[in-house]
């Protein structure tokens, strides 16, 4: 958590860490500053100190108010205009007046940190102006990874939003009639991906979440595809998966969250039913994997051997499957959807206390469509807490 940022930073042997960013898209700004800016800003810290943002004239009183940064300054207090009319294009001014902005907080000769998305153009500019500029991975990453009290509740908040929309939708669903083809029929009207989503949509953004990066309706065959989205004009039907992947944001505290059910309405057909029950086993025998120090390696590990001894395949051991489970077993939810740690074959570490993980096992097969059931947990010492508390339940 954030209080482990100069303990890390120490270990890592960074003497100041240098962004660059904006704070709507980058994870790690907002984390640093909790200061919502539509456009890049600067972040300074020497380790063992309070931070510095230099953030623009406009922004100067937002950003005193709202910045957990103490110390704010304005672009103005460097001559931000003076550094920007010595070059003819003002994009290459401003990395000049980054290197400025450095050069006057920092000591010469000091190997200055960036973050992997640090634009390389603006490390260009600086070491061109003599700055020793450093990219390196997982300064900040890795104190995201664990959660503080104040994350798990907004996590948690997200979480109970989504919840009370998917079951409302879900309702919906099991609601409908079942017309020509199978096809579902809402009040009248074909139940489409698209109406359904929009559902989704509109009570999102009423709860002040978002579905910012889209979210997953995916019925029948069209399911087998992990990451398929739904198209609009798609149809939902009966006996058939319809996988709900529910992933929104929220807007103001821009915590994330991940679940997925599937549901089928009617009659699930007899080899779907299958790949349900071995999914919600596996998912059971992970959640019982878990615990602060277990490698997230092995708990993908007991998820595969759950799923093989059921008689599917898994990509374990890097095997060229399409049919059975094609992908991962979780993933870090926080300030990003998809960020540390994660749990495949390759997580030789252990998780640690506090660490917000999706575990979501999945079968796919061209021919039926695709099961995945998704919690998200927090880790404890002994074990997990469940954030998700909704049921699941295959037929509707
Ligand atoms: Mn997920």
């Amino acid at each position: 958590m954030k209080d482990d940022l100069n303990a890390i930073l120490t270990e890592k042997g960074v003497e100041v860490l240098l962004l660059y960013a904006d704070s709507y898209r980058d994870a790690n700004m907002y984390y640093l500053t909790k200061f919502l800016a539509p456009d890049p800003f600067i972040f300074l810290k020497k380790v063992d100190a309070d931070p510095l943002i230099v953030v623009n004239q406009m922004e100067f009183p937002r950003a005193q108010k709202q910045s957990i940064v103490k110390a704010v300054k304005s672009y103005t207090e460097y001559n931000y205009l003076k550094t920007l009319k010595t070059t003819k294009n003002p994009q290459l001014g401003t990395m000049k007046f980054i290197a400025e902005v450095v050069q006057k907080e920092v000591d010469a000769e000091t190997r200055i940190c960036v973050p992997p998305n640090f634009p390389v153009i603006a490390a260009d500019v600086l070491r061109s102006e003599g700055l020793i500029i450093n990219p390196m991975f997982g300064m900040i990453e890795e104190a995201r990874e664990t959660k503080d009290s104040n994350e798990i509740e907004e996590i948690k908040t997200v979480q109970a939003i989504s919840e009370k929309i998917t079951s409302q939708a879900i309702e919906l669903v099991a609601d409908s009639d079942v017309g020509s083809n199978r096809t579902l029929q809402l009040k009248g009207e074909t139940l489409t991906v698209g109406r359904l989503k929009s559902f989704f949509g509109t009570k999102l953004l009423e709860n002040g979440c978002l579905p910012e990066e889209d979210i997953i309706v995916a019925c029948g065959t069209k399911s087998s595809d992990p990451h398929y989205t739904g198209e609009p004009e798609d149809k939902l039907k009966a006996d058939q998966p319809i996988i709900l992947d529910i992933y929104p944001r929220s807007i103001k505290k821009r915590y994330w969250t991940d679940m997925t059910r599937t549901v089928v309405k009617r009659k699930a057909p007899d080899k779907l039913k299958q790949m349900f029950d071995a999914v919600f086993e596996a998912k059971n025998a992970s959640l019982d994997a878990i615990q602060a120090g277990a490698l997230g390696s092995q708990v993908y590990d007991v998820c595969c051997d759950v799923l093989e001894k059921a008689g599917y395949e898994t990509t374990r051991g890097g095997k060229n499957v399409t049919v059975g489970m094609t992908h991962s077993l979780g993933h870090g939810v926080g300030l990003q959807i998809h960020e540390s740690p994660r749990m495949n074959e390759l997580s030789m570490f252990p998780l640690k206390e506090h660490n917000v993980v999706t575990v979501e096992p999945g079968l796919y097969d061209p021919q039926i469509g695709g099961v995945r059931l998704e919690d998200i947990i927090e880790v404890t010492k002994s074990g997990y807490s469940n954030l998700t508390k909704m049921e699941t339940q295959l037929e509707i």
